[in-house]
């Protein structure tokens, strides 16, 4: 596909990784697997100076030193791995030029080494990364821990804004930390949606954990040739200069923003979320850096990991002790089970919900923000034909029952816990629409002027888009929810079964 042919309607379809061009903070040379240069980005002369001849088909030995060519060579036996990239500080590459910072990967069976000059050095990294991390450990709810994050990656980098973007089941996004320099505005709390990150992107961050945008205004290189003898384009996806979605470009220039910088945030192999930095000028951390930001996010990503873990494990034991607690009051006092108000108040503990309804032997009571009684009783029968027996969770009711968007502005979704088998009792737990319950936070930093694809992209634009594309939709029933709501479910039904045998034998 040409690059021209993308458009706002088809985002996730633009090759980003097949662009064929780098940003010009350095060169790209592409070699064959005997170091013949089989493509060069069109501006090397800038970098070692102007060449008589044509790059292309020439030994790299006639245009790196032996020393160089030597230190490379080592690196190149040591690529592990599909997504293997490494690296090499300070690395003098010609007579004709000042030390390079080098990047070397494999990429469709050629040697792709980039360059760009070196900046001075941080000295002992490891001894800085260890740093930033201990500052984690000092943190003890989530949300900390995410601010703790953007203030670690600012510290390093300077950038004017670092932001914590993590992403939902669905490929939309939510800005969950943010620090910056005063004055600039905030996009804490927002949410955009999936499109603005599209699918591409978002799998491509996987294998390559960092990308920056040194300056939206400068001119991207083209790679000569762009397609090789069997009509193929050099694939980018590792590549540390590749220049980036020219509808990404326009993005961030109708923000304000002159530099940016992402960093994956990779939990359990997925693409939890990013580092987001934005800087109003034009803005180049140093290599060394941003491998420094990388190894940073990687250890971040680790002890996210095992917060996540444990947070579940707690939110599971927590789950255990309120179904004990439900048994044990119930035990004491059947009439619990009917009284709507208790209920929510034990369940909404663990599974938050603004609205609880019962359903138990054709008699129904509420607490909270619900459906009314007519709808609860449409909803029911809605249950008892698709959902018979088992829990069940949907985010847009609307979308199982017609004629569920006329309440959704009050109770978008529903997780449903039968509590018998038959006739068919239900404890019922509602959430409002999530665009309802998400603020929308200060004036972020006003958009100058618009490219050509208009004031859809930008952030305040893509809210927008979100909002409408969550309309009728609550927040989403997590697993682990769905899952301790199967606990409840076993106690509950063990109650009712109890209730049900002892109001039998009083009658017999
Ligand atoms: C990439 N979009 C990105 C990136 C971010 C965002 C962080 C990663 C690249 C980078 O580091 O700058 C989105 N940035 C945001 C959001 C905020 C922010 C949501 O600061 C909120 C505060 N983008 C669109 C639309 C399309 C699109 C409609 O809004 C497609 C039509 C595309 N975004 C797009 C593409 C990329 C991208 C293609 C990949 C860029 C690349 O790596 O080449």
């Amino acid at each position: 596909m040409n690059r021209h042919d993308v458009d706002l309607t088809n985002c996730d379809r633009e090759p980003i990784h097949l662009l064929g061009a780098i940003q010009p903070i350095g060169f790209l040379l592409a070699l064959t697997l005997d170091w013949i240069v089989a493509r060069a980005s069109t501006n090397v002369g800038e970098f070692l100076g102007e060449m008589d001849e044509s790059l292309i088909g020439r030994p790299l030995d006639e245009i790196f030193l032996p020393e160089a060519i030597h230190s490379l060579r080592n690196r190149l036996t040591t690529l592990r791995g599909p997504n293997a990239v490494d690296k090499v500080f300070d690395l003098k590459l010609s007579d004709r030029a000042g030390p390079f910072d080098v990047g070397i990967h494999l990429s469709c069976g050629q040697i792709v080494i980039e360059a760009q000059p070196a900046a001075e050095r941080h000295g002992d990294t490891t001894s800085l990364v260890r740093a930033m991390v201990s500052r984690l450990e000092l943190v003890t709810n989530a949300s900390a821990f995410y601010t703790e994050g953007a203030r670690q990656v600012r510290a390093l980098t300077g950038f004017d804004r670092v932001m914590v973007y993590r992403f939902a089941e669905n490929g939309s996004g939510e800005v969950v930390a943010e620090t910056s320099k005063p004055g600039i505005g905030s996009f804490k709390g927002l949410h955009y949606p999936a499109s603005d990150i599209p699918v591409q992107a978002r799998e491509l961050y996987k294998r390559n954990l960092l990308r920056v945008i040194s300056d939206v205004d400068t001119v991207p290189v083209p790679i000569h040739p762009g397609r090789d003898e069997k009509g193929k384009v050099l694939d980018l996806s590792l590549s540390i200069l590749r220049s980036v979605s020219p509808i990404h470009i326009e993005y961030l220039k109708n923000m304000g923003v002159c530099a940016s910088m992402s960093i994956s945030i990779i939990v359990d192999g997925e693409l939890w979320g990013l580092f987001a930095c934005h800087h109003y000028s034009p803005k180049l951390p140093s290599f060394e850096v941003r491998s420094v930001c990388e190894l940073f996010a990687q250890m971040y990503s680790m002890r996210l990991e095992g917060r996540e873990r444990k947070e579940v494990l707690d939110y599971e034991r927590q789950a255990r002790d309120v179904s004990d607690q439900l048994l044990g009051a119930v035990a004491t006092n059947e009439m619990l089970l009917k009284d709507p108000e208790w209920l929510a108040g034990i369940l909404t503990h663990v599974i938050p919900a603004e609205g609880v309804g019962v359903w138990i032997n054709g008699s129904y009571a509420f607490s909270g923000v619900t459906p009314s009684t007519e709808e609860f009783t449409r909803i029911v029968r809605t249950l008892n034909v698709t959902a018979a027996g088992r829990v069940f969770a949907t985010d847009e009711i609307a979308s199982l029952m017609p004629g569920a968007e006329e309440f959704a502005d009050r109770s978008a979704g529903m997780l449903a816990i039968p509590i018998s088998r038959a006739p068919r009792d239900y404890v019922i737990l509602f959430r409002e629409e999530m665009v309802r319950s998400v603020r929308w936070a200060g004036d972020p930093h006003k958009p100058v002027s618009f490219g050509p694809n208009g004031p859809r992209l930008t952030p305040r634009e893509s809210f927008a888009e979100w909002q409408q594309l969550v309309k009728g939709h609550s927040r989403p029933f997590t697993p682990p929810e769905i899952r301790v709501a199967e606990t409840l479910r076993a106690t509950l039904i063990e109650v009712v079964l109890r209730l049900a045998g002892e109001a039998s034998a009083e009658r017999d």
